[in-house]
């Protein structure tokens, strides 16, 4: 088996049950504040099958009118995002490697029809830090392809409390999720899927 293209680390299984549990309570605790909304594509306004919310000082929102940016506030309450939650912090500070905090953390729902096309992250300013993503709940398959669309992809199999960054030469890769395997977890009482992404926006320089 082909191992994964440079930069990425895959760390299966990083967070174990318990840690789980506490980390799906304190994403309950942030939706409340800032809930879950439905991200429309920039120009067609076409909705996305992912939820979407935030927590810390960014967070990466789209809608019709404005486009894919990052925003200190909530769309539709204009609430500031809640922080990001200190387990977090520590993952980041284990294995980003940069010396600088996360500034936004994405959270991301799909349930069991949802799927994510391929696209790369390229919204943010710093491509120097890696993206930190965890996995919650029922198991997805990742695809993974190359820096240009239409090239050689490979799958990977992502279960609750794995953790993948992608870094260096990895961070500007095309990537997507191509289905939910529902009912393979019983972490999430209604189901679905939660995905958190942790990423840098700013450069120092600003
Ligand atoms: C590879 N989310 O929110 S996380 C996204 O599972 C996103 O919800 C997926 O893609 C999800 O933008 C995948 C894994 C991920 C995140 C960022 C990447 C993979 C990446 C950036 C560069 C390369
Ligand atoms: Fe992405």
């Amino acid at each position: 088996m082909a191992g994964l293209p440079e930069g990425i680390c895959y760390f299966p299984d990083y967070f174990d049950r318990k840690a789980q549990e506490q980390l799906v309570d304190d994403i309950r605790n942030i939706v409340r504040e800032a809930p879950f909304y439905v991200p429309e594509m920039p120009r067609t306004g076409k909705p996305m099958q992912v939820r979407m919310s935030n927590c810390g000082a960014l967070g990466w929102v789209t809608d019709k009118q404005g486009g894919y940016r990052y925003q200190p506030c909530h769309p539709k309450t204009g609430n500031p995002w809640p922080p990001i939650p200190a387990v977090l912090l520590r993952l980041w500070d284990a294995v980003a490697g940069f010396d600088a905090p996360p500034e936004a953390c994405l959270i991301n729902y799909y349930s069991d029809k949802a799927r994510m096309g391929l696209h790369q992250d390229r919204d943010e300013n710093e491509f120097s830090a890696p993206v930190v993503s965890v996995s919650l709940g029922d198991d997805c398959l990742f695809r993974i392809g190359g820096t240009s669309r239409g090239g050689p992809t490979q799958s990977v199999r992502l279960r609750s409390g794995d953790v993948i960054t992608f870094g260096g030469p990895s961070r500007l890769l095309f990537h997507g999720v191509d289905r939910i395997y529902p009912s393979t977890s019983t972490l999430l009482k209604d189901g679905g899927r939660i995905n958190l992404t942790l990423r840098r926006v700013t450069t120092k320089s600003g």
